[in-house]
C-alpha cells in the first residue's frame, strides 16, 4: 500500500480451502512460485492461515527490508515447529532458535569463533585450495561423472577442518553415512507439512517424521563423537585448533565468570550449533556450486568469458588465490547472478513478530509468522529485466571493470539481526572452487545427453537435479595430475 495511510489489515487469502496443506497439496507449483503468482490477486504483501498459524507473505523488497533491517528486532523471532524441534533439541541452535538473551549471547560467540577464520585468514585459504586441488585431481581422472558427491565432499571437508580439524577421503564410510543422513534431513525438515501445522498429528504414523528422527539420531551420534574427542584433547593440550575448541573455551569461560552476560550454554547448545554450521556450511555452498555448474553448461559463452579472464589475469603458471578476487569481476558477477536466479533459501527461514507491530501500513500482530519470498525479490520484473534470463552482465559496472548490485531487490544472504553467519566463508569457497575448476576444465554435458533441468527441487534448500558432466581439461592442463600445484 501507499505509506502514510491509516493502519489496516493486510489482504487475506480465504482460509478454508487452504487449511493445513496449502504448501504441499493444493498446487503443482512449489510454494515460492505459488506465492509469487498470488501477488497478482492479493498484492505483494498478504496473509493466510496455515491451520492455527497466521502467516504473512512478503514479496517486495521494500517490505522485506523493513522486516529485516528497519524493524529487525521486532521480527527476529523464529517459530517452533515439530521438525525443527527434532533437529535442534527444541531450538537450542542459532538458525531455528527463537530470539532470547541466550540466543543473542550464543550467536555472538559463534560469530566471533567464525571470524577467526574470516577474510584474509591464511589458514582458511589454504584449506579451501587443498580441497580444490584434490577435487580437480578427481575431475582429471574421470571424463564423465556426477559432480554432486565430489563437490559435496570438497565443501564438507572445508567445514570439517574448520569445525573438527579432520577431513574425509573418497569412499570413507562415515562420509557416505553423512551424505545419506543430510539428504534425509533436507528432504524432511521445515517443509511446513501437516505435522508442523497440526502438531497433534505426530501421534499418527508419519513416514517423513520417522525418517527425520532416524537421520537426526545418526547425525547426533557423529556430533557427539567429535565433541567427546575434542573435550578430552582440549583439556590435555590447550591449543585452539578449530570452531569446536573455540566454543568449548567460550562455554567454560562463561561458566567461570559470573557476569550479567553469563548465560548458561549447555552441551546441547554447543552440539546443535556445530550441527548448524556443519549443515549450513555443507548444504548451502554445495547447492550454489551445483547451480553454478548447471548454468555454466547451459551457457558455454559465459564459461569462455570467465576462462578468458582467468587466462589474462592469472595465466597457467599458478593457481587462483583469494587476493585475485578483485581482478576477476566477471567470475564475481557470475556468482552473484547464480545467487540471484536460484536463491538457496527461496523463503529464508520464517521470522516471527515478537511484538504487535506493522509492515508499511499493515498491522501485524505479535506471533505472526513472516515469510520473506526471496524468489519474488530476485524475479521482480520491475527490478530485473527478463528475470529468468541468466546474465552475469547485470552485476558489472558500465565499463566491466568491477561488480555492482544493480537493485535493492537482492538479498541472497538475508540482512539484519538474522543475517547469514557464513556469508564470508561461502563467498571465499565459491570463488576459489569455481576459479580452480574453470582454470583447468571446460564443463559440458556428455554428447547426446540433454541439458540439465533448471527447475529445482524445493525443500529447506532449493536443489538442482543430478546429472552427468564432462570435465574436459583445457589446453595446457591435460595431464593426469596438474604440474601447476598451489
Ligand atoms: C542463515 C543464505 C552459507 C550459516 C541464512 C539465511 C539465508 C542464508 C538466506 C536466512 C536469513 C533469515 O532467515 O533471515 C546462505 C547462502 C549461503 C549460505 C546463500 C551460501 C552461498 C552459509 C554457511 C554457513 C551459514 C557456509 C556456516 C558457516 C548460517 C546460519 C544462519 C544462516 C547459522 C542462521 C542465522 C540466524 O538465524 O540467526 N543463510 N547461507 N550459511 N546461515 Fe547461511
Ligand atoms: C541442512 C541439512 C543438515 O543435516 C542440517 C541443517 C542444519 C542447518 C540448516 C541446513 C540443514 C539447511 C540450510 C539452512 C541451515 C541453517 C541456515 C540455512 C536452513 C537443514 C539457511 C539457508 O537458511
Amino acid at each position: 500500500g501507499v505509506s502514510g495511510g491509516p493502519p489496516r489489515e493486510p489482504p487475506r487469502l480465504p482460509a478454508l480451502p487452504l487449511i493445513g496443506s496449502l504448501l504441499s497439496l493444493r498446487s503443482p507449483l512449489p510454494p515460492h512460485r505459488l506465492f509469487q503468482d498470488l501477488q497478482r490477486k492479493y498484492g505483494p504483501t498478504f496473509s493466510l492461515m496455515l491451520g492455527p498459524h497466521r502467516v504473512l507473505v512478503v514479496n517486495h523488497h521494500r517490505h522485506a527490508r523493513e522486516v529485516l533491517l528497519k524493524k529487525g528486532r521486532a521480527f527476529a523471532g523464529r517459530p517452533r515447529t515439530v521438525t525443527t524441534d527434532v533437529l535442534t533439541r527444541d531450538g537450542k541452535d542459532i538458525a531455528f532458535g527463537d530470539y532470547s538473551a541466550t540466543w543473542r549471547f550464543h550467536r555472538k560467540i559463534v560469530h566471533g569463533a567464525l571470524s577467526m577464520f574470516g577474510e584474509g585468514s591464511a589458514s582458511i585459504e589454504k584449506i579451501i585450495c587443498a580441497e580444490a586441488s584434490a577435487l580437480c585431481g578427481v575431475l582429471s581422472q574421470s571424463s564423465c561423472l556426477d559432480l554432486s558427491p565430489e563437490l559435496t565432499r570438497a565443501v564438507t571437508n572445508v567445514v570439517c577442518w574448520l569445525c573438527f580439524s579432520c577431513s574425509y577421503s573418497r569412499g570413507d564410510p562415515e562420509f557416505e553415512a553423512m551424505l545419506r543422513y543430510s539428504q534425509g534431513i533436507v528432504d524432511t525438515v521445515a517443509k511446513d507439512g501437516l505435522v508442523d501445522i497440526f502438531p497433534w498429528l505426530q501421534v499418527f504414523p508419519n513416514a517423513d517424521l520417522r525418517r527425520l528422527r532416524q537421520c537426526v539420531s545418526v547425525r547426533d551420534r557423529l556430533l557427539q563423537d567429535k565433541y567427546l574427542q575434542h573435550q578430552v584433547q582440549d583439556y590435555s593440550d590447550h591449543v585452539q585448533r578449530d570452531l569446536l575448541d573455540a566454543l568449548l573455551r567460550a562455554k567454560r569461560s562463561a561458566e567461570n565468570h559470573n557476569t550479567a552476560e553469563c548465560v548458561d550454554l549447555s552441551e546441547d547448545h554447543l552440539l546443535m550449533t556445530v550441527g548448524d554450521i556443519f549443515g549450513a556450511g555443507v548444504e548451502t555452498t554445495t547447492t550454489v556450486l551445483k547451480w553454478a555448474v548447471t548454468y555454466l553448461v547451459h551457457h558455454p559463452q559465459v564459461q569462455r568469458r570467465i576462462q578468458d579472464e582467468l587466462d589474462r589475469r592469472i595465466g597457467g603458471d599458478r593457481a587462483p588465490r583469494l587476493s585475485d578476487r578483485g581482478s576477476l569481476p566477471y567470475l564475481e558477477a557470475t556468482i552473484r547472478e547464480v545467487l540471484r536466479i536460484r536463491p538457496v533459501a527461496p523463503l529464508f527461514i520464517p521470522h516471527v513478530a515478537l511484538t504487535d507491530t506493522s509492515i508499511g501500513d499493515f498491522t501485524v500482530r505479535k506471533g505472526t509468522r513472516v515469510v520473506i519470498n526471496l524468489w519474488s525479490l530476485h524475479h521482480d520484473e520491475e527490478e530485473w529485466t527478463d528475470p529468468e534470463r541468466f546474465d552475469p552482465g547485470r552485476f558489472l559496472n558500465s565499463d566491466g571493470s568491477g561488480v555492482t548490485v544493480p537493485s535493492p531487490s537482492y538479498l541472497p544472504f538475508g540482512a539484519g539481526v538474522r543475517v547469514c553467519l557464513g556469508e564470508a566463508l561461502a563467498k571465499m569457497e565459491l570463488f576459489l572452487f569455481l576459479s580452480w575448476i574453470l582454470q583447468r576444465f571446460h564443463l559440458s554435458v556428455p554428447p547426446g545427453h540433454p541439458l540439465p533441468s533448471l527447475e529445482g527441487k524445493f525443500g529447506v534448500v532449493l536443489q538442482p537435479a543430478r546429472y552427468q558432466v564432462n570435465a574436459t581439461p583445457r589446453a595446457g592442463w591435460d595431464h593426469a595430475s596438474p604440474p601447476h600445484g598451489q
